[in-house]
């Protein structure tokens, strides 16, 4: 018989962890909503959320990775929004945030989600934030919860 894993997307007892960037805040705090309102409605209690607001999407990585090592918690996702419009540099934030998540999530055993937007425009962030392409702060909550459930039942 084959053996076959699969996550379920409930909260579960777990504790999750959610770094949230404050530059472009009218876009991250959607994305923030959306994520606990996600995390609610999958059955996480009060106590099992734990917020950290950092200034820019550059220095989601630290927080998450002291997040990630400390061994309190199921997964840890990380939002932030980069507008393309508003930096000559934003090539160089979306690479270095990218790569980080993706490191910590490789090293750390713990899913770190990304759910970071990388845009060309505004409308585009709008878009990904709770109107025409849905919310990617409640879809990184669902990934948390199903890759949490994936990590527990390997
Ligand atoms: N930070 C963002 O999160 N999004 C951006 O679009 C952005 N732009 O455009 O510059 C941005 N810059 C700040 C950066 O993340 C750091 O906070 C800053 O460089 C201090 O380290």
């Amino acid at each position: 018989m084959i053996k076959e894993i699969k996550g379920k997307v409930m909260a579960g007892k777990g504790r999750y962890a959610i770094v949230v960037s404050r530059f472009n805040e009218f876009i991250t705090s959607k994305l923030f909503a959306g994520a606990i309102d996600c995390l609610q409605r999958h059955g996480a209690a009060d106590e099992q959320i734990f917020v950290v607001w950092v200034p820019g999407a550059c220095e989601i990585t630290i927080a998450a990775k002291k997040l990630a090592q400390s061994g309190k918690y199921v997964a840890v996702l990380c939002l932030g929004a980069v507008i393309r419009g508003q930096t000559g540099h934003y090539d160089y934030i979306c690479q270095q945030v990218a790569r980080g998540i993706g490191q910590i999530n490789y090293e750390s055993g713990i899913p770190v989600v990304f759910a970071v937007l990388t845009c060309d425009t505004l409308e585009q962030a709008v878009e990904r934030a709770g109107t025409k392409m849905g919310n990617a702060g409640a879809e990184a909550a669902m990934t948390a919860m199903e890759m949490a459930s994936v990590m527990e039942q390997i």
